[in-house]
């Protein structure tokens, strides 16, 4: 008896009745955290050049981490979307990812000028979004096609743009995978999150699906593109190592 008192109490009723969404934000503090551990310990399996997209990857999942764990206690407690420290965490980890691209491309050439781009688009991009998702059924459409603009730029920069010049120039088939691999990310794993943002009463998706699963498509979208590009580069981390181990021993 006393213990159901205390699941009650601190919300883990919702777990125990499987409620799809606490779940996942279970799983999500569970996957971030280990996720960071593992590109941290891994640092030191690679060459010294890649050392800080390691790092960068075992930050933005570090980060995301923290934010799950109360992201999820906040869920747990309160059975609302956890907006504002969602928001936190995008605003930090979003600029790193910008920061996760700059550092595959600087070799063949990036410039300063096009990380601060990123940057400021994804900045536009959260900013209009966080006003859309708080600001009422009248106007999220209206903030949502603003934070849309600042999506598709950081589209166009990795297709069309700087991004996609400096891949176009180099001869390295590891970048190329990688800058293919980018392009996905960001064209398909990213374009879950506003699909999320579209269940919000009085958008687009709105009937179709119920309000809480913005926080199912979120945490999808988020271990997708966080572990999941992380993974992408250490594996051309990895490949790039080995092929620079195997020049030095012949
Ligand atoms: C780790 C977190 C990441 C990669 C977050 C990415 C977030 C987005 C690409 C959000 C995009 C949105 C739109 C394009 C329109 C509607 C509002 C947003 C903020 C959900």
């Amino acid at each position: 008896m006393n213990s159901i008192l205390t699941a009650d109490l601190i919300g883990l009723d919702k777990l125990i009745n499987s409620d799809p969404v606490a779940i996942t934000f279970f799983i999500g503090y569970m996957a971030m955290f280990a996720s960071a551990v593992f590109f941290f310990v891994e640092r030191s399996s690679v060459s010294d050049k890649w050392k800080t997209s390691l790092l960068v990857s075992g930050l933005i999942t570090g980060i995301a981490a923290v934010h799950y764990y109360y992201m999820r206690d906040f869920y747990l407690q309160t059975g609302q979307s956890p907006t504002a420290f969602r928001y936190v965490d995008w605003t930090l980890t979003v600029p790193l990812m910008c920061v996760e691209f700059y550092l595959l491309t600087k070799p063949f050439g990036a410039k300063t000028s096009t990380l601060t781009k990123l940057i400021l688009a994804s900045l536009l991009m959260l900013i209009t979004g966080y006003i859309g998702e708080t600001s009422g059924i009248e106007n999220n459409v209206m903030w949502g096609i603003a934070s849309t603009i600042g999506y598709l730029y950081i589209v166009y920069e990795v297709f069309a743009g700087d991004v996609a010049k400096l891949a176009r120039g180099s001869e390295s088939p590891a970048l190329n995978r990688a800058m293919f691999l980018l392009k996905i990310f960001i064209t398909l794993g990213w374009s879950i999150y506003p699909i999320g943002y579209m269940v919000l009463p009085g958008n687009l998706l709105s009937g179709a699906f119920e309000v809480s699963s913005i926080d199912l498509f979120y945490n999808l979208a988020d271990a997708i593109n966080k572990i999941g590009f992380g993974l992408v580069i250490y594996s051309v981390a990895i490949s790039e190592t080995n092929k620079n181990k195997k020049v030095i021993a012949a």
